[in-house]
């Protein structure tokens, strides 16, 4: 029987004149999804014997709750839940870190409360730049789990098909691989450089008359002033049609 008109079958035991009320909870299932930015770690960034620390990327985890069950009426469906990070998972000591004044910081707990619907919390990760592998990707664990710890707010209940755990990794950015408008950028850079060399020899070569020689009426008078080239007949009889015009 439903005792709260929610929809959601209760559960009521009596036995000797008293009576246990079982109150059905909502369902929710919960999908997770790990990201990051930006995608690659610039190998810039790097440089012994720094030790000074940068910010290498943004952790984005987001999560959206949605109800298995079919409750209905005005009932709040929260959840409160342990999320934890771990950097770095498959290394003795962690190349990453959460806060920035502690490079041993490389786990966070973190206690929320999800609803209905989606939320997303963000979190920067940390390293020093001066690390031994600057290779290997990082490893990013993300689990959570429903707790109790923020008594009073949960309602609803956790389905237990849930995936509760996710993984990404952030990879060294070891080869410059230049953006697109960059790439465009280079590519018209030279072809503008190019252009401008080509005017500037032109304008060379007509002012020192390049041009001009090689027309061949010039080449011709020339000839006729030098009487180095054995003209033919055909060719007089050429250029006297020319200076006749
Ligand atoms: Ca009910």
């Amino acid at each position: 029987m439903d005792m709260n008109d929610d929809n959601l079958t209760d559960i009521v035991i009596g036995a000797q004149g008293g009576i246990v009320l079982l109150k059905a909870q909502p369902v929710m299932s919960v999908s997770t999804e790990l990201s990051f930015s930006p995608k690659e770690i610039s190998l810039n960034y790097f440089e012994c014997p720094d030790v000074n620390t940068f910010n290498a990327f943004n952790l984005t985890s987001c999560f959206t709750v949605t109800e298995r069950t079919s409750s209905t009426g005005s009932l709040e469906k929260k959840m409160n839940v342990s999320l934890n990070l771990n950097v770095d998972v498959v290394r003795g000591m962690s190349r990453g870190f959460f806060d920035q004044s502690n490079v041993s910081s490389r786990t966070l707990q973190q206690f929320i409360l999800l609803d209905s619907g989606s939320s997303c919390f963000n979190f920067s990760i940390f390293m020093l730049r001066c690390v031994a592998d600057t290779v290997s990707p990082l490893k990013i664990r993300m689990n959570f789990s429903q707790t109790e710890m923020l008594s009073g707010n949960s309602v609803a209940v956790l389905d237990v098909n849930s995936r509760t755990e996710e993984y990404v990794e952030v990879a060294v950015k070891v080869n410059f691989v230049a953006p697109l408008d960059e790439i465009m950028l280079i590519i018209g850079g030279s072809m503008g450089g190019g252009i401008i060399v080509f005017i500037i020899i032109l304008v060379v070569l007509v002012k020192r008359g390049f041009f001009k020689r090689m027309r061949p009426q010039d080449f011709f008078q020339a000839d006729e002033n030098v009487t180095l080239v054995k003209k033919t007949s055909a060719d007089r009889k050429r250029m006297e049609g020319c200076k006749m015009e």
